[in-house]
């Protein structure tokens, strides 16, 4: 569809203002908002996460793009979560220690609200206290970590090895998630759930809400 081509454009141009007009013009014409998350903002993305791999553009074009995919997102916030619905639960979430990519985990928290989660997010770079420390303070029942770095998934394991000497590691489920993560390192950190998108993430936090009700 030509606007949602036009809005993966100007993603890829990192133009803040040309996503947000795009994306509210996508919604004034009634495209529905998962649509214009994967069609027009997440593909734009993928251009650029193709491009800076094979050298043809550089970290600066990438922080632009995502500032501009960033911008789009918080449009679309109200129009991916329900209103009105219970809290299903407490998720404190972040992308770990030495970390700063937040796109897929701020569409992660997106996702999780919009399934009835309250979401706790403490951003990027997050180190292994400051996950304990919120989750005691607001007695979460999911601690989610992202990771979009092969140096950086390690980490992880760091956090779920805290959560076991703060005492609190059986009272919450830790779920792990980001490009370079697979179930089976989610396994091999005894992690209790990997997710490998947003909505995989939504539909499992959905599916264990039983679990800790
Ligand atoms: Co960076 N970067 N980056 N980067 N960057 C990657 C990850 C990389 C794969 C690019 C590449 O080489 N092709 C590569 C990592 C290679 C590796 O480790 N194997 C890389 C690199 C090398 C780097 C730097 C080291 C570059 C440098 O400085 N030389 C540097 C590191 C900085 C640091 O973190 N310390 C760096 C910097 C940056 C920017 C700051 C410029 C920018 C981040 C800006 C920001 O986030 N605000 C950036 C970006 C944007 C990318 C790419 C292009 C796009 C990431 C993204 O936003 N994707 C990325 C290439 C790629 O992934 N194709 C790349 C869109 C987003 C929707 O997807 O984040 O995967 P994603 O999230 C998904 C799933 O993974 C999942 O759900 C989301 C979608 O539904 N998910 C979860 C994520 N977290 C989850 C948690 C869950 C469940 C699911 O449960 C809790």
């Amino acid at each position: 569809m030509e606007l949602l081509n036009q809005i993966s454009e100007e993603l890829q141009q990192g133009s803040v203002e040309g996503v947000e007009n795009g994306v509210n013009k996508a919604i004034e014409e009634n495209i529905e908002a998962e649509k214009i998350l994967h069609e027009g903002l997440m593909a734009g993305m993928k251009v650029i996460g193709e491009k800076f791999k094979n050298d043809e553009i550089f970290v600066p074009g990438v922080l632009v793009a995502a500032r501009a995919m960033n911008a789009g997102m918080v449009i679309l916030k109200p129009k991916l979560i329900e209103s009105g619905v219970e809290s299903a639960g407490k998720v404190v979430l972040g992308t770990v220690k030495g970390d700063l990519h937040d796109v897929g985990k701020n569409l992660v928290a997106m996702m999780l609200e919009g399934a009835g989660f309250e979401v706790f997010d403490l951003g990027t770079d997050v180190p292994a206290e400051k996950f304990v420390e919120k989750a005691k303070e607001v007695d979460a029942d999911i601690v989610g970590l992202s990771a979009l770095l092969t140096t950086t998934m390690n980490e992880m394991e760091t956090v779920i090895k805290a959560l076991e000497e703060a005492g609190i590691r059986d009272e919450v489920i830790v779920m792990v998630g980001g490009a370079p993560i697979t179930s089976e390192f989610a396994e091999e950190i005894s992690a209790d759930y990997y997710a490998k998108d947003a909505s995989e993430a939504s539909t499992i936090a959905g599916n264990i809400k039983s679990k800790i009700a």
